[in-house]
This record gives C-alpha cells, sequence and structure tokens, in this order.
C-alpha cells in the first residue's frame, strides 16, 4: 500500500534432505558401543536443549558469551576485510558474511551492522541444521537489519559448505564462526572442518573464528558446573531427548552428572556416569539382536568435550588447515579469542 518496490529480500534453501550425517539412532548405538562410551554433542540442541543452552548463556558463571560479546562490541569495525582497491568508483561492493551455526542473532549483528558501517552492502548466508532456528534469525534480521539481504541454508556444517563451494561467487566473503563451537570437536574433526570452510573461500576471502582459551580451573569448572544446575539439565537432556525421539529407555535416577576440567588435555568434559549396573532399553535405536545396552556401575558415558585452546593450538590448527593469521582480538583478561585467518 506504501506504493515501495517489494523485493523478495530473504531465501531459505534446504538442503537437509542430503545431510549424510548418521542420524539419531545409529549415532546412538555405535556411541554407547564405542569405548570410551559417547553420544555427538550435536543431540543437545533439541527444543528443551537449545532453550536451556540460551539460558547457560546468562549465567554469571558462563564466561564465553558474554566474554566474546564484548570483544565483538569493541573490535567489529576491524573485524570484516578491508574494501577491495580494485572497485571502480561509485560501485558499492557486496560482502558475503557466511556464519556456521547461524541463529544466535545478536553477536552476528553487531558484525553485520560493522559491514553495513563500512559503506558495504551485505550478503548473510546462515547455515545451521535447524530451519525453524532460521526462520527465527531471519525474522529477527528483518525487524533491525533490514538492508542485510538473508540467503539461508538449511544444512549441516559440511553440506552447507559444499554447496558454496560449487557455488562460487565474485563477492568477498567472510566465514564466521564463533561461540567456540570448535571446541566441540576432537583434533582431527576439528581439522578437516576447518579444510572445510578453507575450500569454501578463494584468495582475499577471510575466516572469522571465535574461540573459548586455556585458564585457571577455578574459572572453568564452574562455567560448567553451575550454582542453578542448568548445565547438569543441559547434558541430562540428551537422554530425555532419546527418550522422546527413540522411545529409548533412560532413566535420569541412573545417572550422576559428571564435569571434569583437565587442563593436561586442555578440555572439559561432561559426562553421565552410572550409578549401578543398567540395561538400557534402546527403542528404535535398537538392532536386530542387541535390543538394550549394558553399563557396569561407575562407567561414563561422554557427552560433550569444550576445548579450551592455547595459542600454539590455534597456531597448528590453522597450519593444519592451511590458514594464515592475519588479525586477533582478545579481551583484557585475555579469556577468549576471536582471529581472522586468510586461505
Ligand atoms: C556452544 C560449544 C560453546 O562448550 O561452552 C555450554 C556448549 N555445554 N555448557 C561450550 C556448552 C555446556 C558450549 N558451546
Amino acid at each position: 500500500a506504501s506504493g515501495l518496490q517489494v523485493r523478495p529480500w530473504y531465501a531459505v534453501l534446504d538442503l537437509t534432505a542430503q545431510t549424510h550425517a548418521r542420524d539419531f539412532a545409529t549415532s546412538l548405538r555405535e556411541g554407547l558401543s564405542h569405548r570410551p562410551r559417547r553420544l555427538e554433542c550435536r543431540f543437545l540442541y533439541d527444543a528443551v536443549g537449545s532453550k536451556l543452552f540460551e539460558a547457560i548463556c546468562e549465567l554469571p558463571e558462563y564466561y564465553l558469551t558474554r566474554t566474546e560479546d564484548a570483544i565483538l562490541r569493541h573490535h567489529a569495525h576491524a573485524m570484516p576485510p578491508p574494501q577491495s582497491s580494485r572497485l571502480l568508483p561509485g560501485n558499492r561492493e557486496t560482502l558475503e558474511i557466511v556464519e556456521l551455526g547461524g541463529g544466535s542473532s545478536s553477536k552476528i549483528q553487531t558484525i553485520l551492522r560493522a559491514v553495513l558501517d563500512s559503506g558495504r552492502s551485505c550478503l548473510y548466508i546462515p547455515i545451521d541444521v535447524s530451519p525453524t532456528a532460521l526462520q527465527a534469525a531471519v525474522a529477527d534480521l528483518a525487524r533491525h537489519l533490514p538492508r542485510v539481504v538473508v540467503n539461508a541454508l538449511a544444512a549441516d556444517y559440511e553440506v552447507g559448505l559444499g554447496w558454496l563451494k560449487r557455488h562460487p561467487t565474485n563477492h568477498p566473503r567472510m566465514i564466521v564462526f564463533l561461540g567456540s563451537t570448535l571446541g566441540n570437536f576432537e583434533d582431527d574433526e576439528a581439522v578437516s572442518l576447518l579444510r572445510a570452510v578453507r575450500a569454501a573461500l578463494k584468495p582475499g576471502d577471510a575466516f572469522l573464528l571465535g574461540t573459548d582459551l586455556a585458564k585457571p580451573p577455578e574459572i572453568v569448572q564452574p562455567a560448567y558446573d553451575d550454582h542453578q544446575g542448568l548445565t547438569e539439565r543441559f547434558i541430562r537432556n540428551v537422554l530425555d531427548h532419546a527418550n522422546r525421539e527413540l522411545d529409548a529407555g533412560f532413566r535420569q535416577e541412573d545417572f550422576l552428572y559428571r564435569v571434569t576440567y583437565r587442563p593436561d588435555r586442555g578440555r572439559v568434559e561432561m559426562a553421565l556416569e552410572a550409578r549401578r549396573a543398567l540395561s538400557i532399553p534402546l527403542g528404535r535405536a535398537a538392532s536386530k539382536p542387541i535390543s538394550n545396552m549394558s553399563l557396569d556401575a561407575g562407567e561414563t558415558v561422554l557427552v560433550e568435550i569444550s576445548r579450551k585452546f592455547t595459542l600454539d593450538e590455534l597456531m597448528w590448527l590453522a597450519r593444519e588447515a592451511g590458514f594464515i593469521e592475519d588479525a586477533a582480538w582478545t579481551d583484557p583478561k585475555g579469556w577468549f579469542r576471536v582471529q581472522r585467518w586468510r586461505p
């Protein structure tokens, strides 16, 4: 009615059918048979788990989100790679911002705003497995940053990055991976993810990575063992998720929450320990001869790891994946680091 020209400013491309990642049932069966027993932490994030994680981010003990936020607020303007000098006068450059795990919109909005403030147009490409999380992020951006065009990819990282690699553009691109989510991966998994990131970049492009750093246990431990017990509920929720989705027969009272910061290994390990000998019905995760999984009393199931990186480890990861660091920012206490790498 306003007479303004209306253009479609966003699209969600659903690639979830191509996701060859193992499904929850296979993952549960294989993880429980593995020694040490483990579950994949991506199954922590159903609707309940995602809400719990949001609440964790507000905890006084959970320094990560707030520290990274502060670094972004102070330095966002220096983070997007500078505009190319080959640009003809009067032409406006478009910078593509690709976010792995896009959906947590307040941090990325700081970056998107910095891109617009640099006089460039901005195309934002969030990659997330959850189409509903993407829809929410898109709605939020429409309200706060209507000038940003959004092309969302509903896919896991591997599929999403592969799609980007097969659809090259002339626009400069920066891939963004915040929140120290890289810390959930074992070394070999982290290196292959970083290589997939690099493969989706061309010379001149950039990768912005936020990572938690090694620090004294009296700061790290409480962040994963909070007074309210939210982290415990978050980790335990993986059992409820398996019960709900796969009709498995986990009982919360059979398990204890165990959290250990192992400075020697540079990681927090979050596990559930069997309080007695158990035979757990696997529900739809059962395979032909095996319908139950036995656990000895005292045995643990590793649910999540959270790496606390040293600079040497970060430099090693960059090198392994073929990146060169060209800028980095940290907070006054040196707790968290945001770094920009170049292919
Ligand atoms: C989302 C991976 C950054 O490891 O700190 C928070 C997840 N787990 N509390 C982290 C988490 C328990 C979180 N990351």
